[in-house]
């Protein structure tokens, strides 16, 4: 448990719709050397890629990770994270049942999208790795999000007893990364504000620096 919120400090989130003009094995690389300690391949949105260009992108990145001793975490697609040896996969509230996912990714991670305390109970009782919560502001990254609700809610988490790793998102900038951590977050996961960013690697130095972020042997 301790090695999985190591795991999470800062979480990059990222598919090709991402990275706007650039190559998303460069903006990886880049955020690798920034510090990210966990990242999730999450192909989606306008111009996504598909089938084959899906799996390829995935691999090259996947590489990537692995060569940096990164975990690499398939969003929502079960069959692409099985297929391709990922570490793990993430999932959302809608994307089967959490327990079946769990039975067919054994000795892998799975992190789930939670919401509030009672999906964080139901997450806790499937025997899931972690989960994500969000959105923690607004975001115009992701077009069906939630009702932002804050740190807030995470702090509600922690007061009801569980444990489990928690990272925060959506809408989550450097600025207001450690209001997502004070409440009892072991990290933030962001897209844009890395992806986004002139230098993902400075981007994501910055994040790591913050609040006794750098405290890992990466940086
Ligand atoms: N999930 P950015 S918000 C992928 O609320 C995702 O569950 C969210 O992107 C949730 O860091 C979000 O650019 C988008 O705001 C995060």
């Amino acid at each position: 448990m301790n090695k999985m919120k190591d795991y999470l400090r800062l979480y990059l989130v990222m598919g090709s719709p991402n990275c706007q003009e650039r190559d998303p094995v460069e903006v990886l690389q880049e955020a690798i050397d920034g510090g990210i300690t966990l990242f999730q391949y999450r192909e989606k949105g306008e111009h996504a890629l598909t089938g084959e260009e899906k799996i390829r992108l995935g691999k090259a990145l996947m590489n990537r990770c692995q060569e940096a001793n990164i975990p690499f975490i398939v969003n929502d697609d079960v069959e692409l994270a099985l297929s391709l040896g990922a570490d793990g996969v993430h999932i959302g509230q809608d994307d089967g049942t959490i327990s079946d996912v769990r039975e067919r990714m054994t000795g892998k991670l799975v992190g789930v999208s939670v919401h509030n305390v009672a999906e964080a109970l139901e997450a806790v009782a499937q025997g899931v790795d972690y989960i994500g919560v969000g959105p923690m502001f607004f975001t115009n990254t992701k077009v069906d999000i939630q009702e932002v609700q804050g740190p807030r809610v995470i702090r509600e988490i922690r007061e009801a007893g569980i444990l489990l790793p928690i990272v925060g998102i959506g809408g989550i900038t450097l600025a207001k990364a450690p209001s997502v951590l004070e409440v009892g977050a072991d990290g933030v996961a962001v897209i844009s504000a890395i992806t986004h960013a002139e230098s993902p690697m400075k981007a994501a130095r910055a994040f790591r620096f913050q609040h006794g972020m750098a405290d890992s042997k990466r940086v």
